[in-house]
């Protein structure tokens, strides 16, 4: 049997933190103890094992793993964006950047972001074609930084009409317009949302969620929900030979580049996640 009666505190410290997921469930404190901004100490506790002792740091980091990766079984895809611009869940839907040297950034809200230059974006060509049935999140942090006359990709799987789903941003509004959508077979445009509102440098947080049997799409801003064509479609997302983009409005558009940082912090970037909905849901801390 497992006792919870005395759990045991342990403390974490991750120099380089390799996952962001790990985040999720745990209390998790930013404390600069290098002084280089770059460590989070993590406090959690652990029931004690069968024979009464305490599970090493090891044995309790593996197990915390182990919960989350069970939990997160309908992951398609996770884009850190700290030093690559490959996927870390277990597909491997690695993305082919066109630039030639990545930009990775300390502006971030979780490791590091990623920086688009408006020239530069991330193509995912496995997506080609990709089944995405009627349960379907994405989520996305950003943070655009300049060229705000111009319309602009942030993710999606092609340009309105050409791909099935997108989240975009507009020039309107001093370049704050935000918006998007999904296209199945009732609803053929994917600007269901058009009226969210990001201001320009400082992040924000988008998680798009669908739910095709119950004809729902939800559309949430920095944890607020926004007003739109919530029930715009059902039965299945498009499937479409394009591939995923990120950082430009995708297949379908040369132009339309996104300047600024993106990234991910706690949940992923693309996923089969209406079960997880709530995780998408729980308090964001928009640095
Ligand atoms: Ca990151």
């Amino acid at each position: 049997m497992l006792s919870k009666s005395l759990p045991v505190i342990c403390f974490l410290l991750f120099s380089n933190l390799s996952t962001c997921l790990s985040c999720v469930d745990t209390l998790n404190v930013d404390v600069d103890v290098t002084g280089q901004g770059a460590d989070c100490v993590y406090i959690f506790t652990r029931p004690k094992k069968m024979d009464g002792s305490c599970p090493s740091l090891v044995e309790a980091a593996k197990d915390l793993y182990n919960e989350h990766s069970n939990s997160y079984e309908d992951l398609i895809a996770y884009y850190p964006f700290n030093s690559d611009n490959l996927d870390h869940s277990t597909n491997s839907y690695h993305g082919t950047p066109s630039d030639e040297n990545s930009m990775y950034s300390e502006d971030a809200v979780c490791g590091r972001s990623r920086f688009f230059d408006g020239t530069s974006k991330v193509d995912i060509e496995a997506f080609r074609s990709f089944e995405w049935g009627s349960a379907f999140s994405v989520s996305v942090w950003f943070k655009r930084t300049g060229q705000f006359g111009n319309y602009q990709g942030i993710v999606n799987n092609g340009y309105y009409t050409t791909g099935s789903w997108e989240i975009r941003m507009g020039r309107e509004n001093s370049g704050s317009k935000l918006g998007g959508g999904v296209i199945t077979g009732d609803s053929s445009a994917t600007w269901d949302y058009n009226q969210a509102s990001a201001s320009g440098n400082e992040w924000h947080h988008v998680v798009m969620s669908y739910d095709g049997e119950a004809g729902s799409l939800t559309y949430y801003l920095d944890g607020v929900a926004q007003s739109g064509n919530s029930d715009c479609c059902s039965g299945p997302i498009l499937v479409r030979d394009t591939a995923v983009t990120i950082g430009q409005a995708g297949a379908g558009k040369t132009n339309e580049y996104f300047y600024g940082f993106i990234d991910e912090k706690g949940f992923l970037l693309i996923g089969l996640a209406r079960s997880h909905f709530g995780h998408f849901m729980q308090p964001l801390s928009a640095k």
